[in-house]
């Protein structure tokens, strides 16, 4: 069984603007049995439906811009007999959306390095479940304590909090910072 991991985009550019995250947070939480997965960055080069084959898992990352070029693939990617999962934004604020339009067996919601290898496995059994759930943090209330304090630091001390985020907004860096220190 391969992974794929494909970013959709209708428009090719073949250089690479801002490379999604998500796409290596996932490929760093794919277990080594799975072997390394097979990347694809449509604002590169389009997917080859060659490379999927039958009983394949490919995961598919969505926004609301590119979601319908990712329902495409999905559904292309279902009728070639490949485990389709959805994640990212758009599928989890519509998961239904993403089974009834882009052919998903399964829908993680919220962040996909905790259940990623659960959809995974789940898939290689044959049984991928339709709806995860990304997010389980047994520590979620003192994740959102560190948070309030990370935004009380924020007002008080600005390159703190830069230094963390790596980019994006200060609210998301500043989540994902006291997230992973909760739950680390
Ligand atoms: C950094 C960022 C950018 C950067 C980099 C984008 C990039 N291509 O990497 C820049 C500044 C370029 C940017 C641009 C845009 N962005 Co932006 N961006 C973000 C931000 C702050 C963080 C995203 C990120 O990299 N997170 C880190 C990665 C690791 O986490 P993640 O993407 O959330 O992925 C996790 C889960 O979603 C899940 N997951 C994701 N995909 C998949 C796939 C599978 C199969 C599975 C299982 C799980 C899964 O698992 C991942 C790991 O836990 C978010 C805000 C937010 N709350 O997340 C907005 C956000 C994603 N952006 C948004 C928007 C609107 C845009 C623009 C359209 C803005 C514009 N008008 O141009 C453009 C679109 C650019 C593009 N074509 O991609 C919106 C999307 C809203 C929506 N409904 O789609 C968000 C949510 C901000 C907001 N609250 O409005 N963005």
């Amino acid at each position: 069984m391969n992974v794929h991991l494909i970013n959709p985009s209708s428009v090719s550019f073949g250089t690479a603007v801002i490379t999604p995250r998500w796409q290596y947070v996932l490929a760093g939480a794919t277990p080594k049995i799975f072997g390394d997965p097979i990347l694809v960055d449509e604002t590169l080069f389009q997917v080859d439906p060659n490379r999927i084959q039958p009983g394949d898992a490919v995961g598919i990352g969505i926004h609301t811009a590119n979601a319908l070029r990712g329902y495409e693939i999905g559904k292309m990617a279902r009728e070639r007999g490949a485990y389709v999962i959805f994640g990212g934004i758009h599928a989890t604020l519509y998961p239904e959306e993403a089974r009834e339009l882009g052919g998903a067996h399964a829908v993680v919601k919220g962040d996909g390095d905790v259940v990623w290898a659960k959809a995974l496995t789940d898939c290689q059994a044959g049984v991928p479940q339709h709806v995860g759930v990304g997010t389980d943090c047994p520590r979620m209330p003192q994740a959102l304590l560190v948070l309030l304090r990370l935004a009380d630091r924020w007002a008080a001390s600005p390159p703190a909090l830069l230094r963390c985020s790596g980019g994006g907004d200060r609210a998301t860096a500043a989540s994902r910072f006291s997230f992973r220190r909760a739950c680390g």
